[in-house]
């Protein structure tokens, strides 16, 4: 088994350092240590108070609350629930499509590509296009929880001979591309499950143009001028019942995943919300082509934060997270909007999901 390298993103004096300055911020800030007989690299990401993140969501016109909220150790075992139930038919019909389509991957990525995979999760679809890559060069998982990179990059290390390099750091903000042993001839990011559609638009537009630009740096002459690629799942848009009862499944699991973003609040951060005094429901919203969940009040109550008095009206909700869907059409416009060219598409039979190869406009 290869040693596990942590590389952390690099922060100077509150502020993130864009891909372009990296390399040089990665000599200053970097650190070697080691934890649990793994080796890592280490620059610490930083985040916001959260409680001042919450302040801001729940005292603005519209309220809401960060959506990263929902994945403490609690809320991501019922998401892993949540991708069981019958209505979501999301991560079985990502999965389906991609032991077909993963061969076509490997072979578009080509020989000695570097695997980037932002918010990583050691997946069964990560083993199957990590099997399907001729001679990768190194897998780069990427996540801003850091127990549960180093947990996956390890399952992953311990399931491939390859090189595993977990960079720790908020992926949306850009992070450095630690260096590997082997030769890399090309980058691909690897941006699966439909996380693209809990950004809006525009975030997802810019965060598209973020991963362009990663693969295709090229900081120490190492790439050979083969075009890298990004490959997205994203969900499609399809008949409104559906969507709906994806989000809003009979054994209420989804619910249940928004109430303990609730629960969160009052255990960890003090602020005395109480989650029986709100409904969990999510709709399709035309105009922003997203399922929106919230959690609406049903009586109007007041609650005390950090000094800060947040009136709840009856009838008012909190929004909790967005989930946008594509046509495959207009996934192609948000990718040439960000620089970026969609050479393929595949769907299920049904099209209710799709996994989309884009490569540089400009090579
Ligand atoms: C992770 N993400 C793509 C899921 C989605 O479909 O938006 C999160 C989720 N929220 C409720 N159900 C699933």
């Amino acid at each position: 088994m290869w040693p596990v390298l942590l590389l952390e993103s690099c922060l100077r004096n509150g502020v993130y350092v864009s891909v372009e300055n990296i390399f040089e911020c990665q000599s200053e800030n970097e650190q070697l240590a080691v934890q649990d007989g793994l080796q890592l690299l280490e620059f610490a990401p930083q985040q916001r108070p959260l409680l001042e993140e919450v302040l801001e969501g729940l005292t603005a016109e519209e309220k809401s609350l960060p959506a990263k909220l929902h994945y403490d150790q609690r809320g991501s075992m019922l998401f892993e629930q949540i991708c069981e139930v019958d209505e979501y038919y999301i991560t079985r019909t990502e999965l389906a499509l991609m032991r077909e389509i993963s061969g076509a991957l490997g072979d578009a990525f080509g020989n000695g590509c570097m695997l980037i995979e932002p918010g990583s999760g050691a997946s069964l679809k990560t083993d199957l296009l990590l099997a399907s890559m001729p001679d990768p060069a190194a897998y780069v998982p990427v996540d801003i929880s850091r127990d549960f990179l180093l947990e996956s990059a390890t399952a992953i290390a311990d399931r491939h001979d390859i090189e595993v390099l977990p960079v720790w750091a908020d992926f949306t903000k850009g992070h450095p591309i630690p260096a590997c042993e082997a030769a890399v001839r090309s980058r691909a990011i690897y941006f699966p499950g439909s996380t693209v559609g809990n950004f809006s638009r525009s975030e997802a537009a810019s965060l598209l143009r973020t991963f362009g630009t990663m693969i295709q740096e090229q900081p120490d002459d190492e790439l050979s001028g083969v075009a890298g690629a990004v490959v997205v799942g994203f969900d499609c848009k399809k008949d409104q019942g559906r969507m709906e009862a994806a989000y809003n499944d009979a054994e209420g699991v989804t619910a249940e995943f928004n109430y303990n973003v609730i629960d969160r609040l009052a255990g960890e951060l003090g602020v005395a919300l109480d989650r029986n005094k709100f409904t969990f429901r999510a709709d399709w919203v035309e105009n922003e082509g997203a399922i929106v969940s919230r959690l609406w009040v049903d009586e109007s109550h007041s609650v005390e934060m950090a000094g800060t008095v947040v009136t709840f009206e009856s009838g008012e909700a909190i929004r909790m997270e967005e989930s946008h869907k594509y046509t495959p059409d207009e996934f192609e416009l948000l990718a040439e909007e960000s620089g970026l060219t969609m050479e393929k598409i595949w769907t299920d039979d049904a099209g209710d999901f799709a996994v989309a190869c884009l490569r540089p406009l400009s090579v």
